[in-house]
């Protein structure tokens, strides 16, 4: 569980070999952090996006990061909430877990998430959150390649969610 670490900022400016984009199904860019990545990285990046033909909701992706500090980008696509019963929870549970298979795929040892789905695509955080620490810990539990993980909040409401969630994960085990 010390491998997990909750942060406040902008992942664009985080220094890990890969940083988690929270891209939409075509991976042409977009508002959020996805615009933020864009940005940061340089028109390279949307040039080498534009060859991977998009990406389904709850896979991923990966690119290099080009003027981004962090060597890798990886683009995965979370549900948009529509209420709760279209499956979102898994789908998004697949995001960090699909994540961090191509993490491991490709030798990366720490990698940042932004929290996925909780902005434009309305997945309520607390919920997120919970699904997010679990599927971390469940997958560090069970990988000893990756060294750190961030979990990168750019607003302080944000950060609260996943410091609670985070709590009731090292309690309930
Ligand atoms: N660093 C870290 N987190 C950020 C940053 C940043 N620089 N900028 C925003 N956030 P969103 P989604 C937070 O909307 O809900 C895009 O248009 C933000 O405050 O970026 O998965 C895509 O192209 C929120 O907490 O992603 C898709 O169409 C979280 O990142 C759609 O939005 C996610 O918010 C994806 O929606």
């Amino acid at each position: 569980m010390e491998r997990i670490h909750i942060i406040q900022g902008d992942i664009t400016k985080i220094e890990a070999d890969a940083i988690v984009n929270a891209a939409n199904r075509t991976l042409l860019g977009g508002g959020g952090v996805d615009g933020a990545i864009h940005r940061a990285a340089g028109p390279e990046l949307l040039e080498e996006c534009r060859k991977l033909n998009g990406c389904e909701t709850g896979e991923a992706k990966i690119t290099k990061g080009y003027k981004l500090p962090a060597k890798y980008v990886i683009h995965t696509v979370g549900p948009v909430w529509k209420g709760g019963d279209k499956n979102e929870d898994q789908l998004l549970a697949s995001c960090y877990r699909n994540s961090l298979k191509l993490a491991v795929e490709n030798g990366i040892k720490t990698i940042a998430f932004p929290s996925i789905s909780t902005g434009a695509y309305r997945f309520p955080v607390e919920r997120a959150a919970r699904i997010a620490m679990q599927e971390i810990s469940e997958f560090l539990r069970e990988d000893s390649s990756i060294e750190k993980v961030f979990m990168v909040c750019f607003d302080e409401g944000t950060m609260q969610a996943y410091m609670e969630a985070y709590k009731e994960i090292e309690k309930n085990g």
